[in-house]
C-alpha cells in the first residue's frame, strides 16, 4: 500500500468516526485489569441506617435479578433525527457535532410535538420484549429537561408546543406493569450558563459563559436530582453520565468538583432502594461498560450497555440493526458473568417507541425470553469462570442453564462437572423429556437432538446434586484461568465448531 492510499484510508476511518456517537466513554476511575471495570462500592461504605441499608439491598437484588433493560434517549435531538445539512451521522450529540449555538438548537423545541406518544404503548412494547426496566433520559448533555422541572424553563413542558411531561405518563404506565422506571441524568450540560465550557466535551458549550460558576451548577444539578426523585414515585436506578466530559480529571477529582458524595447521600435519603451507576467519579453500585461486555468474569455488579443500531438517539438513516440472535446471546453472556444487559434504542420525535424497524427484532427477543426467561431472570453467574466451547452457563435454584450457541456436530455436549446430574432437558420442551446423560472423567456428556431447536441460543436445563458446590473437572474452570479445551473434550467427540488444541 503506498503512503497516499494508506493516508486516505486513515482519513476515511478518522472521518467516519467523527460523526459517530461516543460509544466507549467510561468513567475515569481506576480499573481492574482483568475485567477492565472500575470498582463498585460495598453497601457498608455508604453509612446508611439499618432501614436504608435493607431497602438498598432489596434494590440491589431487584437490579441483579432484572438482567435486561432498555436505554431510551429521547430529546430535542430526536427532531433532526440524525440528519443536518447533508450529514446523516448525528444523534444525541447533534448539538456538539454541528457546533450549534444554544439559541439555534433551542428552536428544535418549537418543533418538538410527539403527538403519537403513548406511555402505555411504550411500556406494553417494552414488556413484550421481555425487558424488566427502562432507563430514560431526563436530561442529556444538551441540557434540555425532558420533564417538568421548576428550575429551568428549557424543558419539555414550558418550551414545546406539546407542553407535556412524558415522565409523568411513563411513571403511571410503569406502575404495576413489571417494568421498573429508571432515570438517566447528564452531568455535563451544554445549556446551563453555569457549566464551565472548559469541563465540557471538546470544550463545547451552547451558551459559553466566562463567568460560569460550577458551584451554582452543582446546586442546580442537585435540585434537579431532587425533583426527579420526588416527582415520579420509586425509581429503580439512577444512571448519571459523565459522557466523556471532565477531561484530564480523574474520578476522585471529578467527584469532588460535583459533590458526588452529597448527591449519592441525597439519593439514599430520598429513595434508599435506588441503585446508582459508577459515573459520578466515586464507586457506587454498578459498573457501566459501554459498547462491550466486560472481559473475564467480574465479581462485581455491572450493566453492559449497547445500542440496537449505531446510535443512542434516533437516527432515521441508521438501519444497521443488530440481530435478535446477537441481542439474546449478549443477554445470556452478561447473565453468565453476573451482570445485566441494557439495550439502547432512540425514541422517534413523533413519540413512537420503539421505532418501527426495531419492533420485529424486539418481538423475536421477547419470544425467546418468554420461553427461556427462566434461564435469565433471577439467575446468578456461571460456576465456570470462562466461556465453554459451546456457550455460557447461568444458574438458579439447583439448576444449571446451559446456553448453547454452537451446537456440537456430533450432538454430544460435554459439561465439565463432576456433580451427579439428576435430570437434563431442553427448556423449550414443555414435557421436559429427559436427555441421556453419560458421566465420565471428563464430565457429563449430554446426548442432544440432531438439530438445534433454536439457533439463537438453545437452553438445556441440568438439575444437579449438591448445586451449591459445583465441582468442575478442571479447577482452572472455576478460577477463570486459561483452560486447554482438549482437556475437557473427549477426543472422539470433539465439537467441530470450536478450535481444540
Ligand atoms: O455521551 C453519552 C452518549 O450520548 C450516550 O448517552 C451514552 C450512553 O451510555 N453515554 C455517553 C457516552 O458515554
Amino acid at each position: 500500500m503506498n503512503k497516499q492510499i494508506s493516508y486516505r484510508l486513515l482519513l476515511a476511518v478518522g472521518l467516519s468516526l467523527l460523526g459517530k456517537p461516543v460509544q466507549a466513554t467510561e468513567p475515569a476511575t481506576a480499573t481492574n485489569s482483568n475485567t477492565g471495570l472500575p470498582p463498585v462500592a460495598s453497601v457498608d461504605s455508604y453509612g446508611l441506617t439499618n432501614q436504608q441499608k435493607q431497602e438498598h439491598e432489596a434494590g440491589l437484588q431487584w437490579f441483579r435479578d432484572a438482567k435486561f433493560g432498555v436505554f431510551i434517549h429521547f430529546g430535542l435531538y430526536s427532531v433532526p433525527a440524525g440528519e443536518w445539512q447533508g450529514n446523516k451521522g448525528y444523534a444525541e450529540w447533534f448539538q456538539i457535532e454541528t457546533r450549534m449555538p444554544g439559541a439555534d438548537y433551542a428552536k428544535f423545541a418549537q418543533q418538538f410535538n410527539p403527538t403519537n406518544f403513548n406511555a402505555k404503548e411504550w411500556v406494553k412494547n417494552i414488556k413484550n420484549a421481555g425487558i424488566k426496566y427502562m432507563v430514560i433520559t431526563t436530561k442529556h448533555h444538551d441540557g434540555f429537561a425532558m420533564y417538568d422541572t421548576k428550575l429551568e424553563d428549557y424543558n419539555v413542558v414550558q418550551s414545546t408546543p406539546w407542553a407535556h411531561d412524558p415522565l409523568k405518563d411513563l411513571a403511571d404506565a410503569c406502575k404495576d406493569s413489571g417494568v421498573q422506571l429508571c432515570f438517566y441524568y447528564s452531568l455535563p450540560d451544554w445549556h446551563s450558563a453555569d457549566f464551565p465550557p472548559a469541563l465540557s466535551q471538546r470544550k463545547f458549550h451552547g451558551n459559553p459563559n466566562p463567568n460560569a460558576d460550577l458551584e451554582k451548577y452543582v446546586t442546580y444539578m442537585k435540585g434537579q436530582v431532587h425533583e426527579i426523585l420526588t416527582q415520579y414515585g420509586p425509581i429503580g436506578a439512577l444512571w448519571f453520565d459523565d459522557g466523556g466530559a471532565f477531561e484530564g480529571l480523574d474520578g476522585a477529582q471529578r467527584a469532588k468538583l460535583i459533590h458526588a458524595k452529597e448527591i449519592i447521600d441525597e439519593v439514599h435519603e430520598l429513595q434508599p432502594q435506588c441503585v446508582i451507576d459508577d459515573r459520578l467519579g466515586i464507586p457506587a453500585d454498578y459498573a457501566t461498560p459501554e459498547g462491550r461486555i466486560p472481559a473475564g468474569h467480574p465479581s462485581k455488579l455491572f450493566e453492559a450497555c449497547m445500542s440496537l443500531n449505531d446510535h443512542w438517539g434516533y437516527n432515521k438513516n441508521d438501519h444497521n440493526w443488530k440481530s435478535p440472535k446477537t441481542i439474546t446471546q449478549d443477554i445470556a453472556t452478561c447473565a453468565s458473568k453476573g451482570g445485566n444487559f441494557i439495550l439502547g434504542i432512540g425514541a422517534v420525535a413523533d413519540g413512537t417507541f420503539p421505532p418501527t424497524e426495531a419492533t420485529p427484532i424486539l418481538d423475536v427477543v421477547g419470544q425467546w425470553l418468554s420461553v427461556n426467561g427462566e434461564s435469565i431472570y433471577g439467575t446468578t453467574a456461571s460456576p465456570f469462570k470462562t466461556q465453554l466451547p459451546w456457550g455460557w452457563v447461568t444458574q438458579k435454584e439447583g439448576k444449571l442453564y446451559l446456553h448453547v450457541f454452537a451446537w456440537p456436530q456430533d450432538n454430544q455436549l460435554l459439561v465439565p462437572i463432576q456433580n451427579e446430574v439428576r435430570q437434563a432437558y431442553l427448556l423449550v420442551d414443555p414435557n421436559h423429556t429427559a436427555l441421556i446423560v453419560t458421566p465420565s472423567d471428563h464430565g457429563a456428556t449430554i446426548s442432544l437432538p440432531a438439530q438445534t431447536p433454536d439457533p439463537m441460543d438453545t437452553v438445556i436445563v441440568l438439575q444437579i446434586n449438591d448445586p451449591s458446590n459445583v465441582v468442575t473437572v478442571n479447577p482452572n474452570l472455576a478460577e477463570g484461568k486459561p483452560v486447554e479445551v482438549s482437556k475437557m473434550v473427549q477426543p472422539r467427540r470433539r465439537n467441530a465448531n470450536v478450535t481444540v488444541k
